[in-house]
């Protein structure tokens, strides 16, 4: 049952979002338990590998050029440092990396031929490798799952009526063909949204409608609490109140009982108590490790804590689906081939006698 159907309209699951709280937590522990294992939740890190400096204007974010925030943008980081910070996540615990990008689409670049390393790479570790770089085209899609990419992130972020006073940039549609994309190319799909901006309850439920109306559901669905950076137009949205995360999460949860539901951005600004309730809940996976992209995070050693006295495990990656296997990229092969050849031609010039010829100024 990827959808439940007793709650596939809005009015139904209004209903359910505003149940008694301990019954609604344990009508959606109950549901877990029939899909999951419960004392499994995913360790999941992120990293930011390209910060700052976005032309779009999504309202909370702090990676938007157009808003006067703290993060300093910086360009694409290189394989190699990707590399080594996948393996300090693993060494801690995290069985999947999720790679973000501050781009409002992949271009087909060097720095994309860079990405597709890195999601080879990162595979190779044996890590779920997660993307989130912005609007992608089929051909791109194909690309990073023959490149070894497990699932690719792109959030509705709230209901389609309320995302139009949050994004003016790209349209709730875009967003749609995105996540069609990554789903016709094999990839499996993260796709989720944020609470705290100000929107309604309804605009809650309204974003879980627009899963509901997809073909296939999103494979996992992160519910992230806004992280209310100043400089952002939301900077001064309050902070959610704790109950409401575990309502969302146990909504989801009943919603859509086969999908991993991350519990995601806002953790710092929430007890233990309310996370418990969350992982009670259904929540299957957090994000590890002390930075989000740009904001900050609970740290690895707190977290360790938390499962210790919680009872829960780290999740083994492949859990839910096969470790895709890294092809040689046609793109990079074709232009390694390309180099090597003008290599060989320079050699083999030289060797004849051939000498750069030197600029000689002429006077005037
Ligand atoms: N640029 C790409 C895009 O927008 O798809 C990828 C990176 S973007 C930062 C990924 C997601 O992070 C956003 O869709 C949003 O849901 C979440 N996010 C960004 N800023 C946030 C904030 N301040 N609080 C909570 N979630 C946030
Ligand atoms: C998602 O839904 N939440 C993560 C991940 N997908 C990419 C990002 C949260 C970002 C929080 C703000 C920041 O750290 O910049
Ligand atoms: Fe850019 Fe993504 Fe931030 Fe929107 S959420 S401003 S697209 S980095």
């Amino acid at each position: 049952m990827k959808v439940n159907p007793t709650y596939n309209t809005k009015e139904a699951l209004l209903k359910l979002y505003n149940k008694p709280l301990l019954e609604l937590v344990f009508e959606a522990a109950t549901i877990h338990r029939q899909y999951h294992n419960s004392r499994e939740v995913q360790m999941s890190s992120l990293l930011s590998i390209k910060t700052g400096g976005c032309p779009e204007d999504c309202g909370y974010c702090p990676q938007a050029a157009r808003y006067h925030t703290d993060v300093e943008a910086h360009k694409l980081l290189t394989v190699e440092s990707v590399v080594e910070q996948a393996k300090n996540a693993k060494a801690n615990g995290s069985s999947r990396l999720c790679m973000g990008a501050a781009w409002r689409e992949v271009r087909d670049n060097r720095d994309f031929d860079s990405v597709v390393e890195m999601v080879q790479a990162v595979n190779d570790l044996d890590m779920e490798v997660c993307c989130t770089l912005g609007m992608l085209n089929e051909e791109q899609a194909k690309r990073l799952k023959n490149a070894g990419l497990f699932a690719y992130n792109h959030n509705l972020d709230s209901s389609r009526e309320f995302y139009k006073d949050i994004i003016s940039t790209r349209e709730y549609d875009n967003r749609l063909e995105t996540i069609e994309n990554a789903r016709k190319a094999g990839i499996t799909v993260c796709s989720g949204g944020i609470i705290g901006m100000g929107e309604a309850v309804e605009d809650r439920v309204g974003m879980l409608l627009s899963y509901m109306e997809m073909e296939t559901p999103p494979d996992s669905i992160p519910i992230n609490a806004l992280v209310a950076v100043e400089g952002t137009p939301l900077q001064d949205q309050k902070p959610i109140e704790q109950w409401e995360m575990i309502r969302m999460v146990a909504t989801t949860r009943i919603a859509f009982p086969q999908s991993v539901v991350r519990l995601s951005a806002g953790r710092t600004k929430m007890s233990m108590e309310a996370q418990a309730l969350c992982f009670m809940a259904g929540a299957g996976s957090i994000f590890a490790g002390d930075k989000l992209l740009t904001t900050p995070n609970p740290e690895f050693n707190e977290d360790k804590e938390m499962f210790n006295i919680l009872g829960l495990i780290p999740k083994e990656p492949f859990q839910d689906g096969e470790k895709p296997v890294s092809q040689p990229d046609v793109i990079i092969e074709e232009k390694k081939k390309k180099a090597a050849e003008r290599q060989l031609a320079l050699e083999k010039a030289r060797q004849e006698g051939f000498s750069p010829r030197k600029v000689v100024s002429v006077e005037k």
